[in-house]
């Protein structure tokens, strides 16, 4: 038994309608060509909650030659910068407003805490659009100090139609933190959600529309990655391609984008990121945030600290202390109040994540608490914690995406820098330490991101996020996710009379 919800009672019903199914093209909500249409489900009972047009190629080439139309003949691109800076601003009101609306569809199709989704994310993403639209205005080029008598500057231009595509654990964040940047630059976007959760960004999109955006320059079409996610990486009309997912996913994406036209590919991927406890640490404070940096968004963020490593010296007390944070953590309807962690995405993810817990128990790792499915419908798993993990078991590799807590033991910093960096991937890193030089060495000997020191998953708007290794290409966020949506012209002009 889980925490103070352990019985699963009967699902709430969310009380909020699913207006928007179809696929949003040129400003309208369109059937798919095919007339195709897929289910979205609900995490909770893995029931229907509506049907959704299902894009394949023929949509997403309608949607490309939608959006290249709105760049080619604007107004978008040549808009003032201040104008498209308003649209983003009254954008930003309109989601604060439908805060209940969006919260909602986000936890029903998501399964993610109602709670959660409220009062962290469509803040997040408020205040996201916020921050873009102060950068629309603030985009500009250089002037250099060429040799000869050239004057020279360069110009900062949107990069054209930007394809994106995104997954199912932060639906609207992961759309914000998309379509922000680019919009703000002055690009057009097609942008394909996940097929597990296309609800939320089609009622946002439909809020941008409302805020004054011109039709054309965002287009959402739902549908599954080899047809739609696969047509809209290969597409030579598509300037620019931003994915977040899985690793396997982003290394077909920047094959199809080599194949087709060379389009530039930024890759927000997988993680294994490690949570190091240093032996100066309060004990429980570094339970809670170790707790929190693995189990937060039932695991399944990209930057999880999947690998919880703790000085030998506290090893033993921290082991009973995590076990019973994950006993006391509680598990429910995400539409209750108090409910820390709701249902698992889908079946595939639920399957691979008890999968995973087996291959923990027969490889040798000690079973602390959890280890199977919590109730008897719907994806829930109980919070699961995993003790006397070694680095070459299955599971302190893997990317689990799941409540799955691996606890290793590290007798010093050499020890645990070389064990926390011997991993394919480089997302982030958490420290937790009082000792300044501690803290100092391992931000700087870490290889990942991300490094958060006595916090986790801090995730500002203007913090930069991406991946050394195998996590990904490039960086989103802040000031950095701008070069990603802009091109970089040189006019060099010859001067008359250098000397004056
Ligand atoms: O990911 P995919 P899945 C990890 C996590 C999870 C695993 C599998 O470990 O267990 O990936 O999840 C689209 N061409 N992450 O299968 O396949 C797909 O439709 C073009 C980490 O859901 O990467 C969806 O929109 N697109 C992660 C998106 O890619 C394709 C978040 C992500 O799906 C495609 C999610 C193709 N051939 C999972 N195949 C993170 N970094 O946050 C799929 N897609």
């Amino acid at each position: 038994k889980h925490g103070t919800a352990a019985a699963l009672e009967e699902p709430i019903h969310p009380g909020v309608s699913v207006d928007y199914t179809q696929l949003l093209i040129n400003g309208n909500f369109v059937d798919a060509a095919s007339g195709k249409t897929f289910p979205t489900l609900d995490p909770r009972t893995g029931e229907v909650i509506a049907h959704v047009s299902e894009a394949d190629a023929e949509d997403v080439n309608r949607a490309v030659s939608a959006a290249r139309k709105a760049f080619d003949e604007g107004p978008w691109p040549k808009m003032t910068a201040y104008e498209r800076s308003k649209v983003l601003l009254r954008f930003a009101d309109l989601l604060e407003k439908h805060n209940h609306e969006l919260a909602t569809l986000e936890t029903w199709d998501n399964g993610k805490p109602y709670e959660q989704a409220a009062n962290i994310e469509v803040p997040m993403i408020v205040r996201f659009f916020r921050y873009y639209a102060g950068w629309a205005d603030k985009i500009h080029g250089l002037t250099m100090a060429a040799d000869g008598p050239h004057h020279v500057q360069t110009l900062h231009e949107p990069i054209g139609v930007a394809g994106q595509i995104i997954p199912w654990n932060f639906p609207l964040m992961m759309f914000a933190w998309k379509i922000a940047p680019a919009l703000a630059c002055g690009n057009v976007v097609v942008i394909k959600t996940a097929e597990q959760t296309p609800l939320s960004a089609l009622y946002a999109a439909r809020l941008l529309h409302e805020a004054g955006l011109p039709e054309g320059v965002l287009n959402v079409i739902s549908g599954f990655g080899p047809t739609a996610g696969a047509a809209l990486a290969s597409h030579m009309d598509v300037d620019k391609l931003a994915f977040t997912g899985s690793t396997d996913t982003g290394k077909i994406i920047l094959e199809l984008a080599a194949r087709s036209n060379l389009k530039s590919v930024t890759l927000e991927l997988g993680g294994k990121s490690p949570f190091i406890v240093c032996e100066d640490s309060d004990i429980d404070q570094a339970v809670e945030l170790a707790h929190f940096a693995l189990f937060f968004n039932q695991g399944q963020c990209c930057c999880a600290g999947s690998r919880t490593f703790v000085h030998e010296s506290i090893y033993d007390e921290f082991i009973e202390k995590a076990k019973a944070r994950a006993i006391n953590r509680t598990v429910g309807d995400p539409f209750k109040k108090g409910i820390e962690q709701g249902p698992q995405i889908d079946k595939d993810q639920f399957e691979k994540i008890l999968r995973y817990i087996r291959y923990g128990v027969d490889g040798g790792a000690t079973l602390e608490t959890g280890g199977d499915r919590h109730g008897s419908k719907g994806y829930y798993i109980q919070p699961t914690v995993f003790s006397n993990v070694k680095d070459d078991m299955v599971i302190a590799q893997d990317e689990i995406f799941g409540p799955v807590q691996s606890i290793l033991k590290f007798k010093d910093l050499k020890d645990v820098i070389h064990r926390a960096n011997n991993t394919r991937y480089g997302l982030a890193a958490g420290v937790f330490t009082k000792n300044i030089d501690t803290a100092n060495t391992l931000t700087r000997a870490l290889r990942a991101g991300t490094v958060w020191v006595n916090c986790f998953d801090v995730l500002d708007a203007s913090i930069p996020f991406g991946g050394y290794k195998m996590s990904g290409i490039g960086r989103e966020k802040g000031v950095y996710s701008l070069m990603n949506y802009l091109q970089v012209k040189a006019v060099v002009t010859p001067l008359k009379n250098p000397a004056w």
